[in-house]
């Protein structure tokens, strides 16, 4: 499956298959697992929408992209900004990003939520997700959903308590018939998603025995988008194109990178 992005504009969500090949994909693994080795023991989450501390869980290896060089060129890799691009145009910044891993038989639901209306130092719509999939990913091991199309009119739509065990604590209330209408992205290792930052989406529980590891980098159009540096909780990067905000760091193509944030 490959769709353009015409899709992406109508429904909110787009996929591309094969962006990442078998290399580079084993060498993200490699990586990543070096990360899973040492996670710590617990770790500081936002959660039911508020700061929290919890015992840490693969879920929640959040910002990995200042202190490692390795997910900062991964978010600046050609091929996934031509797939960003293709949806949010040539002027590109890159304002977050989360390794999200389901462990075997264990791994955290995630609600049907907005991605935007958790970003307050964001302003603008043109923001959009790449989830790039790591490991094979299906609806057994919980792969992404999305409900096409609930990002029309942008939308901020309440949240209420999930009162359950899930990533987020929080969800919005969605009917029966917006929830028969989600789409399971379904994708090998090396493909990837894109979607809007309105458009409805989450993830139900691994109940495989395989692990679902995804890599979530976040990307806004330089032009549109305001972020609010002061506030945001990591440096914002220009990756491609041109931005008139000095405060974004500039790592676009042959630019070295900035030294890693401890
Ligand atoms: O990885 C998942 O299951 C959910 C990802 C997600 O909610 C996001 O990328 O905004």
């Amino acid at each position: 499956m490959n769709v353009t992005p015409s899709n992406y504009n109508a429904e909110g969500y787009c996929v591309y298959t094969g962006v990442l090949n078998a290399e580079e994909i084993s060498a993200v693994r490699i990586e990543l697992d070096a990360m899973l080795v040492n996670l710590p023991e617990r770790q500081v989450v936002y959660k039911d929408g508020e700061h929290q501390e919890v015992d840490a869980r693969p879920e929640y290896l959040t910002e990995p992209h200042p202190k490692h060089p390795f997910w900062l060129e991964l978010c600046r890799h050609p091929r996934v900004l031509d797939s960003v691009q293709s949806v949010l145009g040539p002027d590109l910044i890159l304002i977050m990003s989360h390794l999200i891993v389901k462990r075997p038989g264990d791994g955290l639901p995630v609600a049907w939520h907005q991605d935007n209306t958790y970003w307050h130092s964001v302003q603008g719509a043109d923001v959009t997700t790449v989830w790039l999939a790591i490991d094979d990913t299906d609806r057994a091991n919980g792969c992404m959903q999305v409900i096409p199309c609930t990002h029309e009119g942008y939308p901020e739509l309440d949240k209420v308590s999930t009162g359950g065990d899930d990533l987020l604590g929080l969800t919005v209330e969605v009917t029966p018939a917006m929830e028969s209408a989600a789409v399971c992205l379904e994708m090998d290792a090396g493909s990837l998603s894109l979607h809007d930052s309105f458009v409805l989406h989450g993830s139900d529980a691994n109940t495989s025995g395989r692990r679902r590891a995804a890599y979530t980098m976040r990307y806004a159009n330089a032009r549109t988008v305001q972020v609010n540096t002061a506030e945001h909780w990591v440096p914002v990067y220009l990756v491609r194109g041109e931005a008139d905000n000095p405060d974004y760091i500039d790592i676009r193509p042959d630019r070295p990178l900035p030294e890693p944030l401890s």
